[in-house]
């Protein structure tokens, strides 16, 4: 809320009909009308001081409110599904987000091994607030006052944690003035996914929006990209190559959990075996070779390193020792990593991945957005942007046509468990 503190006090009675009051009266009513028509300028707290006149506003979109949340873990892009729920979630309780810790490390379960990483080196804090601005915000923990009073929020899991009565709690505490006597809200509780999925596509989608990532690792995925893009074949050495980038999800930690998964749903169409991937890619309608193939993969986390074996004829296939960027990956923990790899992947003429993949589905969603805002969608093909599944068998052999359908009502309908693709 607006708050004006005036110290005119000393001035009243004295010097009311002084040139020097009017000038400063004018001056004051100029700042109130600035403050009441141009609610959105950033500054949180701006404070103009003229002679003994100190003026504050707080602004108006900044709440003063704030919701904790418990340091976000799992791999990049269920960190990313995971901070966007605390987002959504702050923004229906109509509070700030304070900055949560994202983990640098994929292992979960060592909590020693799970090396909280602040969300501000990783993507940039300000840009985040600009771009969000009016949806939801991030606040710092030196925006809190001296006599901070938390509530804490058990979160649940298990059977009886449903997804109502998630969302009834949730209900429960954005209503009523009692909790704003708490400036904080703390979500506390052990599943690292505690967030439900209460919300359209569309707001997930809009928070990614305002993942930016900091320069210095949007420079390293810049180098990668030229890299890329420097790759001749032969002759044809004028024209860069078109490059088709494949998130080739057949890493260890993939290949357990994509079987069990397989089993539960009775199918057969979620691991997909890199014979598959080659097969299918070499499908793409329309695709001119030679191409370059680039192989998003987490080195690490391969039994087998013959990914770059089997490839057809016209395809120049390059995972990151090939390719000599494997310097500029090994520098970083596997957050990063894999950070890195996803813009990679965003940028490519053409991107293929795994429909049960939330690496690759958040992929699809924002090439699916370049695209909308590019004005594809209204015309007669959605040509700009492509993307596939592998995993799904589309026209003729190849790999299903893959767009996300941004309508859709809950983020569980786009992402991490899906053959049901829109195209
Ligand atoms: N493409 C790519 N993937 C990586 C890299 N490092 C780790 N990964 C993998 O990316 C996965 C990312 O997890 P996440 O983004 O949550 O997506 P998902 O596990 O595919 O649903 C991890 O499980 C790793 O296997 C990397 O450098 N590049
Ligand atoms: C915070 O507390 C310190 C000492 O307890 C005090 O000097 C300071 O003015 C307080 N600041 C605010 C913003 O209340
Ligand atoms: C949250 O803020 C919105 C917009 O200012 C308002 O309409 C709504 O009533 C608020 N909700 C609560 C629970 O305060
Ligand atoms: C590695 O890949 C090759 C070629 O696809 C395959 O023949 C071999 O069985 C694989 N080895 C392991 C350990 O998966
Ligand atoms: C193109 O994609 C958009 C977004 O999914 C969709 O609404 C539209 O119907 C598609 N257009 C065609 C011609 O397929
Ligand atoms: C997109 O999702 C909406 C909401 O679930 C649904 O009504 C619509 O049919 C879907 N569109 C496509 C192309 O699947």
């Amino acid at each position: 809320m607006e708050r004006f503190n005036f110290k005119i006090s000393k001035f009243m009675g004295a010097t009311l009909n002084s040139i020097a009051f009017k000038c400063v009266f004018v001056l004051v009513a100029v700042l109130i009308l600035r403050a009441l028509l141009l609610p959105s300028i950033p500054a949180i707290v701006s404070r103009v001081e003229w002679g003994n006149i100190v003026y504050i506003r707080n602004d108006p979109q900044e709440s003063r409110l704030f919701l904790e949340v418990p340091q976000i873990v799992w791999g990049l892009n269920n960190q990313k599904i995971a901070f966007a729920r605390a987002c959504l979630t702050a923004r229906m309780l109509n509070r700030t987000l304070l900055m949560p810790s994202l983990s640098a490390s994929l292992f979960y379960k060592e909590i020693d091994l799970l090396q909280p990483i602040s969300f501000d080196k990783v993507f940039q804090f300000q840009k985040f607030n600009e771009l969000c601005n009016g949806f939801v915000q991030l606040g710092r923990y030196s925006d809190l006052s001296n006599r901070t009073r938390v509530l804490e929020l058990q979160k649940g899991s298990g059977r009886k944690w449903t997804l109502e009565r998630d969302l009834e709690q949730l209900r429960e505490h954005s209503k009523g003035s009692s909790f704003e006597d708490y400036e904080v809200i703390r979500i506390i509780g052990k599943n690292p996914f505690l967030w439900h999925d209460h919300w359209p596509v569309k707001d997930y989608a809009k928070v990614f929006e305002c993942l930016v990532l900091v320069d210095e690792f949007a420079k390293e995925a810049d180098r990668v990209v030229s890299r890329i893009r420097r790759t001749t074949v032969g002759s044809s050495s004028l024209k860069p190559l078109p490059y088709v980038a494949v998130h080739m999800r057949v890493e260890i930690d993939w290949m357990i959990h994509c079987k069990k998964l397989e089993q539960r749903l009775n199918t057969n169409q979620i691991c997909s075996s890199k014979d598959e991937i080659i097969q299918r890619v070499a499908r793409i309608p329309g695709l001119e070779t030679p191409a370059v193939v680039y192989l998003a993969v987490a080195d690490k986390l391969l039994r087998n390193s013959s990914v770059l074996e089997g490839w057809g004829e016209g395809f120049v296939p390059f995972e990151k020792k090939k390719l000599g960027v494997e310097g500029i990956y090994s520098k970083y923990p596997y957050l990063i990593q894999s950070a890195i790899d996803y813009e990679v992947c965003l940028r490519a003429d053409i991107f293929v991945g795994n429909s049960f993949s939330t690496f690759s589905s958040l992929i699809v969603l924002e090439r699916t957005q370049k695209m909308i805002k590019k004005g594809e969608s209204e015309s007669s093909s959605n040509k700009t942007w492509p993307s596939y599944a592998y995993n799904i068998k589309g026209e003729s052999n190849g790999p299903k046509r893959w767009i996300t359908n941004m309508s859709d009502l809950s983020l569980q309908a786009i992402s991490y468990g899906t053959t049901h693709i829109s195209s």
